[in-house]
């Protein structure tokens, strides 16, 4: 058989079922041997949108995402999607065609290992005939046992070579890691010690809520989560929501009195600990990451556990002393049902003169739409009005692709997330620039059937410039625009379309939701923007 074919059998023997991409000549093979093999094939308009896709259902799904694309230009252009991935430590597949070795004067020719390598993604070949079933299912097995982004470079000779029909033996499954024991049991003293436990938990923590909130509960720990992890403990009343530059004002307070503060599966970076100042004086920090070079990375660490999350949680409750209430009390929870969520944070509206507040936008939204969504969210000014005012009902809820901090992923991401989960609202919130930039898949969500809401805050401006720089008096020219009529774009692309610029605008909103839901809904609100935002400006201290 062709090793194309072979390559195709062999991955979705593995369990290759999705693929995302776009088929040019190089990879048209494979992609069509997947799809003969069970595969079902989403077909995006722009590469970079194949992999923001790809990379989020796999983070919606668990599993390995699979990107298909061209030599040369189809992996340069999904570079920005594949560089999210690799630094969010997706699980992902990229199956890059490429020219064959002896083409050295090819007009396609790159260097694909050293481009993959440069992003922090795996670099991985068909290496020959003989050995490209191989080549592809260590690959696969690199993504998915190290939680890594792979870039397989797929030389168009060897693809096109006759090999041997693959036998791949099946791996069994592993164990997650468990913690050693005397790290378990330090962990476990310091939390019997504790007065005021916070658990921080991020995107490692995702499958762990009930072990942590088993020990929790025994430790009397307030529980919050990395951006990334947004969701995860909805529903708990000790549940303070996400720790960083989204933290509401009680959660930043709480957070900062803890004398304990314990990062789950999170990196406890910048973001999520406010450049340390969440971090208060005197109090310990504890950090518990499967992957040990994780431990310690952005911050100095008190104690230390190598471990999967879950299995330490179990390990670290069976090790409890005697623990006082811990940083829990009756008066406590009164409190955080009263205040811990941002829309119970009074503000001035702003909105009026043709534009809408963005916050009173989305709460508005936030009581319109159904619970059961997932949202995806694009970079720029506008992104905290989205994680901090529209509540999800899980962890998989959320799907936040920041690792790279780029503009122009969020709607493609929306879309993978939204196949990931069938069931669910999907909601895409982006700014009018990366709505702007990453509007080809648009076309996409309609041809799809993605029964999508995409909420634009449109400044008519790249607003986190315009705030970054306008305070210090330089010209804004550059970075500002005349209006835009998204509503009406949306609409040309076979969606239904609205203008918000006040609540009064929100009617076709409702009739949009009362079904029968046919088409995605762009919602084009033309928000107030006269300040910047604290958390954009915590982001520059980043740059
Ligand atoms: C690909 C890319 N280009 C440029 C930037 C720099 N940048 C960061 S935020 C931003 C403005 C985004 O504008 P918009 O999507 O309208 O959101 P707003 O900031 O106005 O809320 C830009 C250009 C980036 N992060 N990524």
């Amino acid at each position: 058989m062709l090793v194309s074919e072979a390559v195709g059998a062999t991955l979705a023997g593995l369990g290759a079922d999705t693929v995302f991409g776009l088929v040019g000549s190089g990879n048209f093979h494979v992609t069509n041997a997947l799809i003969a093999n069970g595969a079902a094939f989403v077909a995006a308009r722009h590469e970079c949108g194949a992999a923001c896709a790809a990379d989020a259902w796999a983070r919606g799904t668990g599993r390995v995402g699979i990107l298909s694309v061209h030599q040369g230009p189809g992996l340069t252009n999904a570079l920005t999607g594949i560089t999210e991935a690799a630094k969010s430590r997706t699980p992902l597949l990229v199956l890059a065609a490429d020219v064959a070795g002896a083409a050295v004067r090819s007009n396609f020719r790159i260097d694909v290992a050293a481009l993959a390598a440069s992003v922090g993604a795996v670099a991985d070949r068909l290496y020959s005939p003989a050995t490209a079933a191989a080549d592809a299912a260590r690959a696969y097995r690199t993504a998915q046992r190290e939680r890594r982004t792979v870039v397989l470079a797929m030389p168009l000779d060897v693809q096109a070579a006759q090999c041997e029909p693959p036998k791949i033996p099946p791996v069994p499954p592993l164990d997650p890691p468990a913690p050693a024991p005397e790290a378990a049991a330090r962990l476990a003293q310091a939390l019997t010690e504790a007065e005021r436990p916070v658990f921080v938990a991020g995107r490692g923590a995702r499958a762990g809520r009930a072990a942590l909130e088993e020990l929790a509960d025994a430790c009397g720990a307030l529980l919050a989560t990395s951006a990334v992890a947004k969701g995860l403990f909805h529903g708990s009343p000790w549940d303070l929501g996400v720790s960083g530059g989204f933290a509401s004002p009680l959660t930043a307070e709480l957070i900062t009195a803890a004398d304990l503060v314990v990062g789950w599966g999170s990196s406890l970076n910048m973001w999520t600990m406010r450049h340390g100042k969440l971090i208060g004086p005197g109090a310990r920090v504890a950090q518990v990451d499967d992957d040990a070079s994780a431990i310690g990375a952005h911050r100095p660490v008190d104690i230390a556990v190598p471990g999967d999350v879950a299995q330490t949680a179990r390990a670290v409750l069976a090790g409890l002393g005697m623990c006082r209430p811990g940083y829990r009390s009756g008066e406590l929870q009164a409190r955080i049902a009263r205040e811990v969520r941002w829309r119970d944070v009074p503000y001035d509206d702003q909105g009026g003169d043709g534009v809408i507040d963005p916050r009173t936008l989305t709460i508005t939204l936030d009581d319109l739409l159904p619970a059961e969504r997932v949202v995806a969210i694009d970079s720029g000014n506008f992104m905290g009005y989205p994680s901090m005012f529209l509540s999800v009902p899980d962890e998989q809820g959320f799907c936040f692709t920041q690792a790279y901090q780029s503009i122009g992923l969020g709607l493609a991401s929306a879309i993978g997330a939204a196949i990931a989960q069938p069931d669910r609202l999907p909601v895409a919130a982006l700014g009018d620039g990366g709505a702007l930039m990453g509007i080809s898949e648009l076309e996409t969500v309609v041809r799809l059937g993605l029964p999508m809401v995409i909420i634009v805050y449109d400044d008519e401006a790249y607003g986190a410039e315009v705030h970054h720089f306008g305070p210090d008096g330089f010209a804004l020219d550059t970075v500002r625009f005349p209006p835009a009529d998204i509503a009406a774009i949306g609409r040309g692309f076979g969606c239904a379309g609205v203008t918000v610029r006040t609540l009064g605008d929100l009617g076709p909103v409702r009739d949009w939701l009362a079904g029968p839901r046919d088409r995605p809904l762009v919602i084009d609100a033309k928000v107030a923007s006269a300040s910047g935002s604290w958390w954009l400006e915590e982001a520059f201290r980043g740059h």
